[in-house]
């Protein structure tokens, strides 16, 4: 099938043909106002009128695919951009692997599919509204630019979504694009869906660990749809996670950059102890100590976005041919897994154990344990690593996942961040020591002023090693004037 060409011409670039298709266009054009009134009342608080350094998707191919160019944010060009067809794809898992891959949707399962779309569809405004108030306090320009870049690529992966739900799912597909537009962040009465995408992002280290730990599980979820056998959904998933690796860069160079700051400063004033926290606070740096408890805190919350440990939604996502493993065309079995066990983390008596259970079952967990060790050499290679070269004594560690647990085994027991369980009365004694307390927060939102000066940074925080785009130090990623 022959490729269609991007038009970056109309309201909407696509490569997806919408002129040829009145009606999903005349759909997508009538939600476009909506989205607008979203994006003004619940994106970015403030900056709409100013000229932002972005990059704007303009091609599917793996070089060249993006321009950057100043722009105001509400005249963003919020493409549908699918990566391209692959000839004679088929199902590459569950029951029915080897047959050609679905361009329409298979109608038993169509339940199941608008599902999936609607829950990947809704984190995706959800992390814009956690971090709208964020413009306001940003360390610097760069900083400030980068915010607004991963809250525009989240806006278009809701398109992205969305373009899915009103192409192929009807009336109900264009109802639920409405909801992911009625939905709100931390709201009582219509929150997000799920748990971690109603927590707030009030401050840079918060949007920094996010973006290091959640972006990574929108990583592996959308790795797991590029997979599906609903060929459309996977071309779209494949084209999101080319964005979404500069948001996990963004997180991990960020918290990078903190801990360089810290240790610098501790250097410099001759303080060894990393555990002396009053004095590193003196010297308007985050001791290593808060980084570690927030690293705890996002990351559990990160897990809960995994689902349970044992889960039939999950069983027959895969036998449907609609979820996959990560990076599932790469591993050696029968992707089938009719007899397979996988072993998983259960709470037996009171006592952590490894079982194991049908792999199909598992397959949360397989995912998550993909997950665990993708951050944990994240981690290791570039927060630990600037520690040591530092020659301080800490190390930043992942907790085990049984802590601080909201769904799954795990919800119902309180454990340390070594996995030890602990009773509810130790729990409340030493959660302080695991976790940011209000005074940890409020220490870190004192160091919250902005830095508008291209080229400056907040003390806090070390410049980058490269600008954007190659830009200098001094370039002006956002012009406020
Ligand atoms: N909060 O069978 P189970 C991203 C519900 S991030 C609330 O174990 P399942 C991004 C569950 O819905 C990636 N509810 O779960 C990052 C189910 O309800 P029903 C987003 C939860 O279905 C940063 C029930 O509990 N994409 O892109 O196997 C910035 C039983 O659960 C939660 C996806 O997640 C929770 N945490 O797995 C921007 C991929 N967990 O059906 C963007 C699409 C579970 O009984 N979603 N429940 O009413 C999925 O694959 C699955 O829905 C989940 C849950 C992995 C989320």
């Amino acid at each position: 099938m022959a490729e269609i060409a991007v038009d970056y011409d109309g309201l909407i670039p696509n490569n997806v043909g919408l002129n040829a298709d009145p009606r999903l266009r005349r759909a997508l054009e009538q939600w476009h106002p909506t989205y607008l009134d979203w994006w003004k009342d619940r994106g970015p608080d403030g900056f709409q009128d100013n000229l932002v350094y972005l990059r704007t998707a303009v091609g599917v191919d793996q070089e060249g695919w993006a321009k950057f160019g100043y722009v105001r944010m509400p005249e963003y060009r919020w493409g549908i951009l699918l990566a391209p067809q692959v000839e004679g794809r088929t199902v590459g898992f569950g029951a029915h692997k080897g047959e050609p891959a679905w361009q329409e949707v298979p109608g038993e399962y169509r339940a199941m599919l608008r599902r999936l779309v609607t829950v990947q569809g809704d984190t995706e405004p959800a992390s814009v509204e956690q971090q709208r108030l964020l413009g306001a306090t940003a360390p610097s320009l760069y900083d400030l630019r980068n915010l607004f870049q991963v809250n525009v690529e989240e806006a278009r992966h809701l398109w992205a979504m969305v373009y899915l739900l009103q192409k192929y799912f009807g009336r109900d597909g264009r109802e639920e694009a409405q909801d992911l537009l009625r939905r709100r962040s931390g709201d009582r009465d219509t929150p997000r869906l799920l748990g971690a995408f109603n927590e707030r992002t009030p401050d840079w280290l918060a949007f920094f660990m996010f973006t290091f730990f959640t972006d990574r599980d929108g990583k592996m979820q959308l790795h797991a749809l590029a997979q599906s056998g609903f060929d459309p959904l996977s071309r779209t998933c494949r084209f999101m996670l080319t964005e979404e690796a500069h948001h996990m860069f963004i997180g991990q160079t960020g918290v990078g950059r903190i801990v360089e700051a810290t240790c610098a400063a501790m250097k410099k004033a001759g303080i060894d102890d990393p555990h002396n926290i009053a004095r590193v606070r003196a010297l308007g740096v985050i001791d290593l100590p808060t980084i570690q408890k927030r690293a705890n805190l996002h990351f559990s919350l990160t897990l809960d976005l995994f689902g349970s440990e044992l889960s039939t939604n999950a069983a027959n996502a895969f036998n449907a041919g609609l979820k996959g493993r990560y990076l599932e065309d790469q591993i050696d079995d029968d992707h089938v897994l009719s007899g397979a066990t996988y072993p998983v983390l259960r709470l037996r008596d009171g006592a952590v154990v490894r079982e194991d259970v049908p792999a199909l079952a598992a397959l949360n967990m397989r995912l998550r344990d993909d997950y665990v060790a993708d951050a944990e050499s994240g981690v290791e290679r570039w927060w630990n690593r600037i520690i040591e070269r530092a020659g301080i004594d800490f190390r930043i560690a992942l907790p085990h996942v049984a802590f601080n647990r909201r769904i799954g085994e795990f919800a119902s027991i309180e454990a340390d961040p070594a996995g030890n369980l602990l009773s509810a009365e130790e729990w409340a004694r030493r959660r302080d020591d695991f976790l940011p307390t209000a005074s940890d927060n409020a220490f870190v939102a004192s160091l919250m002023r902005p830095e508008r000066a291209p080229g400056k940074f907040a003390a806090w925080i070390a410049p980058p090693r490269t600008g954007i785009d190659n830009k200098p130090g001094n370039f002006e990623y956002v012009k406020l004037a």
